[in-house]
């Protein structure tokens, strides 16, 4: 079923007949504007007279970035809106505030915030985000401890992963980073000096390790988990904003899943914008703030999880169960996070980090990342801690 799709035009229409934005915004004096640049939804922002601003996300029937040769299910905005109750649920702070699903319309509103950046725009510019990083570790803490049997009943915990499954957008999932770019496909693109960079990646020992991370991305219903945390589903703060520096957005992958594949997303996406920086030759100080991403989202997480462990709710689970049980996250997270990188650069849906630097630079910055990246993969059981992590393996020549 096809619901019908709004347009900047009857956008007004639509808030005028939803009594419980009355006191949101006028819906008699409204601008509407389309700002969807993702690639797969109509997201509207409508201001009215005085300002006052709300966000209306609605679910195309096919993936726009691809067209309506690519039909996937409007129900995808049900996924966001478990995502977003969750999140409401357990870490507030960190999402725009949400103003529900409207199920018949499949539309959800949000908090305009406009006025932030989304990292990944902020990151291209060259811009530092401090306690961003630490922020979105917060959030994954916060959702994985509270959507888990860490912060939950078992009961409750078999009741949300049944009722949370998200099939169509995990099959996506499944083929864009754990299959496609590992063979020849149509989605899949790189610019001709890193064919043997690409091709080396087909070899059989780092196949094993893809395929490890596959299956656990297919069977460990760990936590309800975002699914889909790249720099461009968060969005940062202006420069003294009160409150957290960072804020997720875009939850419709959302389902039970490895907590270490928000974490590894978030990583894999620190590595692309290391790489440009490095590329393009960032100040220091900017490259050395980049490399620490990863170990300031990991100890915000860990650090989360560690304070909230007091009230965890079964207590047959153990003080060193935990430590194991951040062990593995921590490995699960560097495997994605190397997977999560070479997806952007070999697959389709590649990331503005590298799409937007000219092709030297862009060769150098992509051959770096599928290196870096690889090490990350099939060394992950060694990488003991942040400080482990292997940076940026920048080749010799940029140019
Ligand atoms: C077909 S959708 C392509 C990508 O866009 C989303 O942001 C996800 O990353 C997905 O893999
Ligand atoms: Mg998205």
């Amino acid at each position: 079923m096809t619901v019908p799709l709004l347009d900047v035009t009857t956008v007004p229409a639509y808030i005028a007949g939803r009594a419980d934005l009355a006191e949101v915004v006028d819906a008699t004096t409204l601008t509407v504007r389309e700002v969807g640049d993702g690639n797969l939804n109509l997201v509207f922002v409508a201001t009215d007279a005085a300002g006052r601003s709300v966000v209306l996300k609605q679910s195309l029937p096919y993936v726009r970035l691809v067209g309506e040769s690519w039909p996937l299910s409007q129900d995808r905005i049900l996924a966001e809106a478990r995502g977003y109750d969750a999140a409401v649920r357990h870490a507030p702070d960190l999402v725009p505030r949400y103003h529900g699903l409207d199920v018949d319309r499949r539309v959800l509103v949000l908090e305009d915030l406009s006025a932030w950046s989304v990292w990944r725009t902020a990151l291209d510019a060259g811009v530092a985000t401090p306690g961003a990083a630490r922020d979105v570790g917060r959030y994954v803490a916060d959702v994985a401890f509270g959507t888990s049997v860490l912060g939950s009943s078992s009961e409750d915990v078999r009741a949300a992963v049944a009722a949370s499954v998200n099939p169509e957008m995990c099959r996506i999932t499944e083929d864009l980073v754990f299959t496609e770019p590992y063979v020849d496909h149509p989605h899949n693109s790189w610019d001709a000096a890193l064919d043997a960079d690409v091709l080396a990646l087909r070899d059989a020992a780092l196949l094993d390790e893809v395929a490890a991370l596959k299956y656990r991305f297919l069977t460990a219903a760990q936590a309800l988990v975002h699914g889909d945390l790249h720099t461009g589903s968060v969005f940062v703060a202006p420069p003294g904003t009160p409150g957290p520096a960072a804020k997720v957005f875009d939850l419709e992958f959302a389902f039970y899943g490895p907590v270490g594949f928000d974490l590894g997303a978030l990583l894999g996406n620190y590595l692309l914008a290391r790489a440009r920086a490095a590329v393009l030759d960032a100040p220091a100080h900017h490259q050395a703030w980049l490399a620490g991403l990863a170990g300031e989202t990991w100890d915000a997480f860990e650090q989360r999880v560690r304070d909230r462990w007091a009230s965890h709710a079964d207590t047959a689970l153990t003080d060193g169960f935990l430590d194991a049980w951040l062990r593995q996250v921590w490995q699960d997270a560097v495997g994605f996070g190397g997977l999560k990188a070479i997806r952007r650069v070999v697959g389709l849906a590649k990331a503005s980090d590298l799409q937007t630097l000219d092709g030297p630079e862009r060769a150098a910055a992509a051959r770096a990342v599928l290196r870096t990246a690889r090490t990350w993969v099939q060394g992950r059981a060694d990488v003991a801690g942040p400080a482990d992590l292997p940076d940026l393996v920048l080749p010799d020549v940029v140019r």
